[in-house]
C-alpha cells in the first residue's frame, strides 16, 4: 500500500463527510508572502471570512513533517513564528521526511487539498511564469493536473503575465473571468498588456457549471477564476516599485524559490506598504468568493467528489488518512 498521510483535523474530515462546503487556504503567503505580523493575523482573517460565507476553511502546511488539512490556531502560531521552509511539488516530499515545518505553496496546497478531498481553494496570486529565463512556477503542473476550483487574481504581479496566461493555455486550464473579460492584475486589477480571457463567470452558481461540466468531460485540470482586485496600487508607481525591487534581487542574488518572496518583500518596503494592503485586500476577497462557489457546490446536492471519484488514491475521511 502506498503510504500516503494528510492529517485532516476532526471537524473537517467530518465536514467533508457531510458534503459541507470546505475551502482550502494556503499558507506559504502566512510564512514567506508578508511581512511579519501579517501573516497570522491574515491566516485568521481569511478563516474568518469563509465561515463568514458559510464554508469552513481548511489551511493546509506542514507542521512537523506532517503534512496536515486544517492547521489548528497553535499550528498556524508556530508556522507564522519564523524559521519554516517555503514547500512546493519538488519539495514537499523532502519537507515531511525531514520533520520540519513548511508554509505550503499553490501548487503543494492543491496536492494536499485534493488528498483530502477538497474542491474550492483561495489565494492571492498564483505563481507562473518569471521575468527571468528558465523560472516557471510548480503551480501551472499542479494546475494542469488538480481539480479543484482555484480562485485567484491573476498571477503576481511580479511575472510575465502574457506567459502565464500563454502556458495555462497549454495547459488546458480554463481560466474564468470573475465579473470581468481579462486577466487580472494582482496588485493591479488588470494584467499588463490586456490578456483577454475565454469565459466570463458572473456568479458563483455559473463558476459551479463549469467545474461540473470540467468533471463530466474526465479533464484533470483546475478551474482557474481570476477575480480582480476593487482597488488596486497606482499602475505608474507600481512599475517604478517593481523596476526597484527586481535591482534589489539581482544584487542580492535571490532567485530559485527565494525569487518570489524577496520580490514581494522588495515591493513592500518601495511602495511603504502600499502592495500588501492590496494584497490583504484581494486575498481576502478571494476567501469570500471561494466560500460563496463552495456553497454553490454543495447545494447541487451531488457531492461532486463522490460522484467522480477516479480511480487516484482515494483516502477515507478519517484523522489519518492511508492510500
Ligand atoms: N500569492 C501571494 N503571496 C505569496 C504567494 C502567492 O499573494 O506569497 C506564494 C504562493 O504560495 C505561490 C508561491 O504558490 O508564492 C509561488 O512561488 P514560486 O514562484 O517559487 O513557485
Ligand atoms: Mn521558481
Amino acid at each position: 500500500m502506498a503510504d500516503v498521510t494528510i492529517r485532516i483535523a476532526p471537524h473537517l474530515s467530518r465536514a467533508l463527510q457531510d458534503g459541507a462546503p470546505v475551502v482550502a487556504l494556503e499558507s506559504t503567503v502566512v510564512t514567506h508572502g508578508l511581512p511579519a505580523p501579517h501573516g497570522l493575523e491574515l491566516a485568521h482573517d481569511l478563516e474568518a471570512a469563509v465561515r463568514a460565507h458559510g464554508a469552513t476553511p481548511a489551511t493546509i502546511g506542514v507542521v512537523a513533517g506532517e503534512l496536515v488539512a486544517g492547521l489548528s490556531a497553535p499550528e498556524l502560531e508556530r508556522l507564522a513564528s519564523g524559521g519554516a521552509d517555503k514547500a512546493t511539488l519538488w519539495n514537499l516530499a523532502a519537507s515531511t521526511a525531514r520533520g520540519g515545518d513548511a508554509g505550503t505553496t499553490v501548487a503543494a496546497t492543491l496536492h494536499a487539498a485534493h488528498l483530502a478531498g477538497i474542491e474550492v481553494f483561495a489565494t492571492g496570486g498564483i505563481g507562473g511564469v518569471h521575468v527571468a529565463p528558465f523560472d516557471e512556477s510548480a503551480d501551472l503542473a499542479a494546475l494542469a493536473r488538480t481539480p479543484l476550483v482555484t480562485v485567484c487574481s491573476g498571477p503576481k504581479s511580479i511575472l510575465d503575465a502574457h506567459a502565464t496566461l500563454e502556458r495555462l493555455e497549454t495547459a488546458g486550464v480554463p481560466v474564468v473571468g470573475y465579473a470581468s473579460d481579462a486577466l487580472a492584475g494582482f496588485h493591479l486589477p488588470l494584467a499588463e498588456p490586456n490578456a483577454p480571457l475565454p469565459i466570463r463567470a458572473d456568479a458563483p452558481e455559473e463558476v459551479a457549471a463549469v467545474h461540473r461540466a470540467q468533471r463530466a468531460l474526465g479533464l484533470p485540470q483546475a478551474i482557474l477564476v481570476s477575480n480582480p482586485v476593487d482597488e488596486g496600487v497606482d499602475p505608474v508607481a507600481y512599475r517604478r516599485w517593481l523596476d526597484a525591487a527586481r535591482r534589489d534581487a539581482d544584487a542580492a542574488g535571490a532567485h530559485g524559490k527565494e525569487a518570489t518572496p524577496f520580490l514581494l518583500q522588495a515591493l513592500a518596503e518601495r511602495s511603504e506598504g502600499a502592495t500588501v494592503r492590496t494584497n490583504l485586500r484581494l486575498l481576502r476577497r478571494n476567501a469570500e468568493l471561494a466560500a460563496r462557489i463552495a456553497v454553490a457546490l454543495a447545494h447541487d446536492g451531488v457531492p461532486a467528489r463522490a460522484a467522480d471519484r477516479t480511480p487516484d488514491p482515494s483516502p477515507s475521511h478519517g484523522t489519518d488518512v492511508h492510500a
